[in-house]
């Protein structure tokens, strides 16, 4: 097993909802990845907008699919799985993956929010899933870096559509629990927990700000099926309540990127598009130029 989190590591994940794992990835692994996504603007044609509550849309691109290119592997890996492993104390399951981008100057935000709010609606019991998120560059509080409210994991799932309620509760969880911006080197990584409040501000700065998100769920916590709600952001996200089930994670060796075991960057992953776009605006697919 990697030995990527200790003990202490996994309590300061239960108590805080988030671990920051400085240099989980290395330059020159990820590298590669970088100059791919700056060589290939479009991504291959998969670049949709996500607009905040004032519409104003980031890139994304969403992928569920794990194959042999980068994308495919960097899930797969034992520093990535076996620490999500140790913060579940038992097996997980790629849930989904996506790359966040801001341009320099791009003015748009990630409103606040819980992940399990939209995984709640695909059917899912409990809140045993978590994210990575992965620098894939330097990020600053200038470039919009992640932030979280520590222990807002231990909040419970908040009513997001109550909106002046849920305003002031993120007012006032950030006066009581306060704020991490998480500034990251390119291959620093933080593992936050589905149910603690994050979000982030526009990008003021003359970078861009690339982030890789994988998301997993404990293989005890398949949704269920005949609860899968509207399936609101699944559509969105166009995966289907088949593709959340539980299927087997190949993990592939530590050393796949280091030893680049892969064709491409990402030309072999079978991107998302949107299938349906929810009408409450600061969900909906904003084409991108
Ligand atoms: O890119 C970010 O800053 C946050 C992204 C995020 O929270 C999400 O996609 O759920």
């Amino acid at each position: 097993m990697a030995k990527v989190l200790t003990d202490s590591d996994v309590r300061d994940y239960e108590r805080d909802g988030f671990i920051l794992a400085r240099g989980l990835f290395s330059t020159d692994e990820l590298q590669p990845l970088f100059d791919a996504y700056r060589d290939d603007t479009t991504i291959g044609g998969s670049l949709y907008g996500m607009a905040d509550k004032a519409g104003v849309a980031h890139p994304i691109n969403i992928w569920h699919e794990l194959g042999d290119d980068m994308i495919g592997l960097i899930p797969r890996m034992p520093r990535m799985v076996d620490a999500t492993e140790k913060l579940f104390g038992e097996p997980c399951y790629h849930w989904h993956s996506k790359f966040t981008n801001k341009p320099p100057g791009c003015q748009a935000k990630i409103d606040w929010h819980q992940d399990y709010v939209s995984w709640y609606d695909d059917g899912v019991m409990f809140p045993r899933m978590l994210t990575v998120a992965i620098a894939l560059e330097s990020t600053s509080r200038a470039s919009g870096c992640l932030q979280v409210i520590p222990g807002s994991n231990h909040m419970g799932l908040l009513d997001h559509d109550d909106t002046k309620n849920f305003d002031r509760r993120i007012d006032a969880a950030k006066k009581m629990l306060g704020l991490v911006y998480c500034e990251m080197e390119q291959g620093d990584a933080v593992f936050f927990h589905c149910n603690t409040l994050h979000g982030s501000a526009a990008n003021r700065s003359t970078s861009s700000r690339l982030m890789l998100f994988t998301s997993y769920n404990a293989v005890s916590n398949e949704p269920v099926q005949d609860i899968t709600g509207n399936n609101k952001w699944g559509k969105f996200m166009g995966i289907t309540p088949e593709e959340r089930k539980y299927h087997p994670l190949n993990k592939v060796s530590d050393d796949v990127l280091q030893k680049k075991c892969y064709q491409s960057a990402f030309s072999n992953t079978p991107f998302k598009q949107p299938v349906e776009t929810p009408d409450d605006g600061y969900l909906s697919a904003v084409p991108l130029q």
